[in-house]
């Protein structure tokens, strides 16, 4: 397992920045300001450009497998393309995550019932990335992630604004592949049109990142990723709720009893650059985006992302200006489909 992800490395240049701030006015609360960013981290060159190549490869195998009806019911699924924003496909390892209420009258959440909610478990490489990801310290072993959900992006797919199922605990995080895009986040995302959304704060999310989701950043904000400028995979690791894992599940004895690695003294420590950006608040934006977020840095020099253009009211993909009113772009059960659905009848088989 070891040799899949060297543990080697904990202390390799990269940022962990976990001080995101936009605050956004409760309507409960007698309109208390609440940092809606508040618990989101993001942790950088966590897999290096040949481990992403590596990962990519398995995730496209997996796909061609899902696509030859060689993985189990549930775990692959790929919506019909039929207008632009529509399409991602998912493949779900360790249980199936139910998004509506399916053909089998299951209600939305994990399937617990084996005979309804066939998954794989976690392939070797991904559970391999899960076991990085606790060693080196970007999860903490009290929350060691049992599934996941791998996201295929082609250009201009998107994921719609979600907040995470409370199925899953927290944290959860995602790592991210192929293509840097901005995930957005806010209590109120707004529908621009088929897959554009604008929110109050976005933030870019490098290749071989890994961001951490907990606190106000899972359950208070929304987030979604906008119509993809080219194709991009991501893959998002979640802990179950012990009392939603499925029925019959088997632990992955790789993943337990693991331990973070000890940290390599650093021989400095400078301050942070923004990652994220605020676009209402700019005077905020100088206060604390630049200021110091968490770092994990050693000899290498690391630049940081650039500032993302923030996207209050504004259009984030797509060409044309920023129009302001929403157009009707319904977020039906297809955007959220129940899964282990392929499309032209691509199933031929079972393992
Ligand atoms: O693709 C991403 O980075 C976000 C994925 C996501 O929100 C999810 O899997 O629920």
């Amino acid at each position: 397992m070891a040799a899949l992800l060297g543990d080697e490395g904990v202390g390799r240049v990269r940022v962990r920045k976990k001080d995101f701030c936009h605050m956004e006015k409760q309507a409960a609360g007698g309109g208390r300001a609440l940092n809606v960013l508040q618990g989101l981290e993001l942790h950088t060159a966590v897999f290096s450009p040949d481990e992403q190549k590596a990962i990519v490869a398995c995730v496209l195998d997996l796909q061609d497998q899902g696509r030859r009806g060689l993985l189990k019911e549930r775990t692959y699924s790929e919506p019909r393309k039929w207008m632009r924003g529509k399409g991602r496909a998912t493949i779900q390892f360790g249980c199936c995550y139910n998004y509506a209420t399916d053909k089998a009258r299951n209600p939305p959440g994990i399937i617990r019932d084996a005979a309804h909610g066939a998954v794989d478990p976690l392939p070797p490489l991904l559970s391999a990335m899960v076991r990085r990801l606790v060693l080196w310290r970007v999860l903490p072993p009290s929350c060691v992630p049992d599934s996941c959900i791998v996201n295929i992006y082609d250009k201009d797919d998107c994921i719609p604004p979600h907040v995470d199922s409370r199925d899953f605990l927290r944290p959860f995080c995602t790592a991210s592949f192929l293509a840097e895009c901005a995930i957005l986040f806010g209590k109120e995302l707004r529908v621009l049109g088929p897959g554009e959304f604008a929110g109050a704060a976005s933030i870019s999310l490098p290749l071989g990142s890994v961001l951490v989701l907990k606190g106000n950043g899972a359950d208070v904000a929304k987030h979604c990723v906008p119509a993809v400028p080219e194709k991009r995979i991501s893959i998002t690791f979640r802990k179950m709720d012990p009392a939603k894992v499925p029925f019959g599940f088997r632990p992955d004895p790789l993943l337990q009893k693991l331990a973070p690695l000890p940290l390599p003294t650093l021989p400095e420590v400078r301050p942070a650059m923004a990652l994220a950006s605020v676009a209402d608040h700019p005077q905020r934006q100088q206060k604390n985006g630049g200021g110091a977020g968490e770092q994990i840095q050693s000899t290498a020099q690391q630049q940081a992302p650039p500032l993302n253009p923030a996207a209050a009211g504004q259009r984030i993909t797509g060409g044309g200006g920023g129009g302001g009113g929403s157009v009707p772009f319904c977020l039906s059960a297809d955007e959220f489909p129940a899964l282990g659905a392929s499309p032209a009848g691509g199933r031929r088989g079972r393992r």
